[in-house]
């Protein structure tokens, strides 16, 4: 039998690298290691007998197993007879096996490519006990990992992404309160997840489309959304983009690139994809980037978006943010898998977990997928590790269904803001001063928005059925005619201050 395996570009530890392994079925095992090419040339001795072996993986020093055609165990015994190991010594690593891609003169092209036969009948296991890591810049206290690799983040950048996140922060506390107080009719905080609202937009261009949930509305404080835009909006006033058709924080923005909120969990997802496979038949220097929350990978949608973007190669940057939580179902009751990240790869989705209360890492792995999905027009998919620190909405109550403590601890411990502020601090940008200031400025601007917004003019009743449609059609109309009759016929029932 002839069997040539290639084992793709992967570290092996002593800074070493395993280039390609060719195996052929001879009667002896020879092996080379030149760390200078980077290329290792292994051929192997093939026995019939250990192809039937079920030990599967590394077992004693000098022998080193890999899985052949997904199931039969195939051993490279390039033990102390055939001195199989690495140039110092070093055996093959267990994770060297995981990038060896099989090719074998047996098996059939069945449609979708050749697959290999085995006589062993193993069902792929649901889940892995290994958990996928989570790639992180900088530790709890704002110190980069010594090992990191992370992507520059200028100055400007860095204070423009922590005011950012501070300014969200700020807004969300203030609209809260104005919610509690009954003059505002609902409203959701982003607590916790600052670092991936602000870094995410840090890492984009404005020409890149945004197609967001709710939980996102630090982009467009990025890009330029203004406090009053926000305010205008949730107010449901005159001013607002919507007027007032929309619920509070269903925000959008054409300028801005920025697609408007809808309710119904993961609509957004599919659109998204249909709008960067546009550009993609644009071609345009620009992706899409959409953002969902792990519950609404639940729904049909999400599925079908990543296959759709699997397929037809669209450029499109998928941005789960994992919360823990939808709204009181915990993560624990919505999947059996390792949350969202493994499921990328069964659609054909590179994929990367990352610690979304690290501003940094948020950065640098968003920077990145943005540039593998313009340059070479795929889907990336990533999982952003948070905790939503706040209730849901203004219309839930958390803690009935999860613990307080666990609510500080998430706050107070692993607070986006803190970490980021240690680190610009020893960076030397900022400083208690700086931070002072920033605080005042933000809490008279956010007032002054509130304020505003909530003199301003209520829209009148006729726009209820204006901007969809030229001409009104006849159903519209109607309904428009029997509002009115309403209204008058019950004016107790209806706003006072919204013009008829
Ligand atoms: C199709 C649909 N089903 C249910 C809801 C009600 N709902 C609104 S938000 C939410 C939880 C979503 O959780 P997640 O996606 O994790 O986002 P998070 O709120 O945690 O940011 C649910 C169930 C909805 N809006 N749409
Ligand atoms: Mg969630």
């Amino acid at each position: 039998m002839n069997i040539s395996i290639w084992l793709t570009r992967t570290k092996i530890g002593g800074g070493n690298f395993v280039k390609k392994i060719i195996c052929n079925n001879l009667g002896l095992c020879s092996y080379y290691h030149s760390p200078t090419s980077s290329t290792t040339l292994l051929n192997s001795h093939l026995s019939n007998s250990t192809i039937r072996s079920k030990d599967y993986g590394f077992h004693r020093k000098g022998t080193f197993r890999f899985l052949y055609s997904s199931s039969s165990s195939v051993m490279f015994d390039g033990g102390r007879r055939h001195n199989a190991t690495k140039a110092g010594g070093q055996l093959l690593s267990e994770n060297d096996t995981e990038n060896i891609v099989f090719k074998e003169s047996q098996g059939e092209e069945f449609p979708g490519g050749k697959i290999g036969f085995t006589s062993e009948m193993n069902f792929l296991p649901g889940s892995s006990e290994k958990r996928v890591q989570c790639y992180r810049v900088l530790d709890e206290d704002g110190y980069p990992l010594s090992s990191t690799t992370m992507e520059h983040v200028s100055k400007e950048v860095g204070l423009k992404v922590y005011s950012g996140m501070v300014r969200l922060q700020t807004m969300d506390k203030y609209f809260y309160e104005a919610q509690r107080q009954g003059r505002l009719s609902f409203y959701m905080t982003s607590f916790g997840e600052e670092a991936i609202n602000l870094a995410s937009a840090a890492a984009l261009t404005s020409d890149d489309l945004i197609l967001a949930q709710y939980r996102e509305p630090g982009i467009l404080l990025w890009r330029g959304f203004t406090l009053q835009e926000f305010a205008n909006q949730c107010f449901g006033n005159n001013a607002g983009h919507g007027k007032g058709r929309q619920m509070p924080v269903h925000y959008g923005s054409k300028n801005l690139n920025f697609m408007t909120i809808s309710s119904p969990l993961a609509t957004q997802l599919p659109q998204a994809v249909g709008v960067a496979y546009s550009l993609k038949i644009e071609k345009k220097d620009a992706c899409v980037v959409a953002y969902f929350g792990d519950g609404t990978t639940s729904e049909g949608d999400f599925h079908a978006a990543m296959n759709f973007a699997a397929v037809m190669d669209a450029p499109i940057v998928f941005i789960c943010r994992n919360n823990g939580w939808a709204i009181s179902t915990p993560v624990t009751d919505q999947f059996r898998s390792d949350g969202i990240v493994v499921k990328g790869p069964s659609y054909g989705i590179q994929s990367i977990r990352v610690d979304g209360n690290d501003a940094l890492a948020i950065y640098g792995a968003v920077h990145k997928a943005r540039e593998m999905a313009i340059n070479e027009q795929r889907p990336i998919l990533i999982e952003a590790m948070t905790y939503r620190v706040g209730h849901h909405s203004t219309s839930d109550d958390s803690t009935k269904y999860r613990p307080i403590d666990e609510i500080e601890h998430w706050k107070t411990m692993h607070s986006p803001i803190t970490r980021m502020r240690k680190w610009i601090e020893r960076k030397g940008w900022w400083s208690e001063k700086h931070e002072l200031d920033l605080q005042s400025d933000l809490i008279n601007q956010v007032k002054n928005a509130i304020g505003e917004a909530e003199k301003a003019v209520k829209p009148q009743l006729r726009y209820l059925f204006t901007d969809v449609y030229e001409d009104l059609p006849t159903n519209l109309i109607e309904q428009e005619r029997l509002l009115r009759e309403t209204v008058q016929r019950h004016p107790q029932d209806f706003p006072i201050d919204v013009p008829l």
